[in-house]
């Protein structure tokens, strides 16, 4: 019997390529090369990235487009829901390693870790000559979360240790949360002194940090961004840091990746990462595992493990 086929459109981990092939025929590369017939056998697609409406249109029979990755913007979920085709992402799988990631790049973004290690290594480091003080310390901060969501609340709880208060914003309160609800973004970059964004990518979320925030955030204020370079305007960010509008930031993702802009990469009081907060190998063969696990649930019982709530599945 011909087993079901699944196209991988692009570049993928490998373990996805390597457990999908024990169960499926994997067809790899863009449809637009593939015949006629070919293409009207895809019943399923694991991608990493883009796979836009016209993607979707291309295949007659796909059923279910699992998608590498909490973040799935790359994927029209909102065109699939109007096929009924069902969209998948690798929501938890993550949490505690971004979370990680989160506070790693707090920590070195107001202690100046990677500057501090750098100078060392450039031999400065010599008897009667230390390096500067930091001029900022993670003591006493008031810490705001732009979006408490899976991961954002991660944060939180790790953030709680450090004795820092705890605040954030997203649309709909959480009344559980032991921490300050701010409505606004506005207000609660007024409120707070460090702000930590990791809010997905919306046409609501565009631009949200912008030169207003910032300056909310005020000359004390440390930026830190894990979400999604979308919601930051990156020339204001730029222009803020080096004019002392905010003090720091850290930043593991950017609007043009793998694109840094040079008046970001310029900046001495930006700490920067290559989009890398859930890249581990043990996180990253989780996410890979759960995008064949949602394939291979849908097509043996009919059941995914983590639709997107575009497309929900009954229970
Ligand atoms: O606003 P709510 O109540 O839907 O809260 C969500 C918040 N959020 C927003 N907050 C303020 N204004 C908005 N326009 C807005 N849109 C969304 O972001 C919720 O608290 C949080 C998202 O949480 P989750 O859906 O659980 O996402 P998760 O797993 O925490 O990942 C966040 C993002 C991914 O979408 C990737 O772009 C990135 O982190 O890795």
């Amino acid at each position: 019997m011909s087993r079901i086929a699944v196209l991988v459109p692009g570049k993928i981990h490998e373990r996805v390529l390597i457990r999908l092939k024990e169960s499926f025929d994997v067809i790899e590369g863009n449809p637009s090369a593939l015949g006629a017939e070919a293409v009207g056998k895809i019943r399923g697609v694991a991608v990493s990235g883009t796979f836009d409406a016209a993607a979707i249109d291309s295949l007659p029979s796909v059923e279910l487009i699992s998608s590498f990755g909490v973040g799935y913007d790359g994927v029209d979920a909102k065109h699939a829901a109007s096929k009924g085709i069902i969209v998948t992402n690798t929501p938890d799988v993550l949490n505690d390693e971004v979370a990680d990631t989160a506070i790693g790049l707090l920590l070195n973004t107001i202690r100046e870790f990677p500057r501090a290690e750098n100078w060392l290594r450039a031999g400065n480091w010599k008897l009667g000559q230390n390096y500067p003080l930091s001029r900022f310390s993670l003591k006493g901060r008031h810490v705001g979360i732009y979006g408490l969501g899976r991961i954002g609340q991660e944060i939180a709880k790790r953030l709680e240790p450090f004795k820092v208060k705890i605040s954030y914003h997203t649309r709909t309160r959480h009344p559980d949360a032991p921490y300050g609800y701010y409505s606004s973004l506005k207000d609660l970059a007024e409120a707070v002194d460090t702000l930590i964004s990791i809010v997905p990518k919306t046409p609501q979320t565009h631009k949200t940090i912008n030169a207003e925030i910032l300056s909310a955030l005020g000359p004390d204020g440390v930026f830190i961004n894990v979400g999604r370079g979308w919601t930051v305007d990156e020339d204001a960010l730029a222009q803020a840091l080096k004019s002392g509008t905010i003090g720091a930031a850290g930043l593991d993702v950017f609007y043009d990746e793998p694109n840094v802009p040079t008046r970001l990469l310029d900046l001495p009081n930006a700490v920067l990462l290559p989009h890398l907060a859930s890249g581990s190998v043990p996180t990253r063969n989780a996410m890979a595992d759960l995008v064949v696990d949602n394939l291979v649930e849908w097509f043996g019982k009919g059941k995914p493990l983590t639709p997107v709530p575009e497309t929900p599945v009954e229970a």
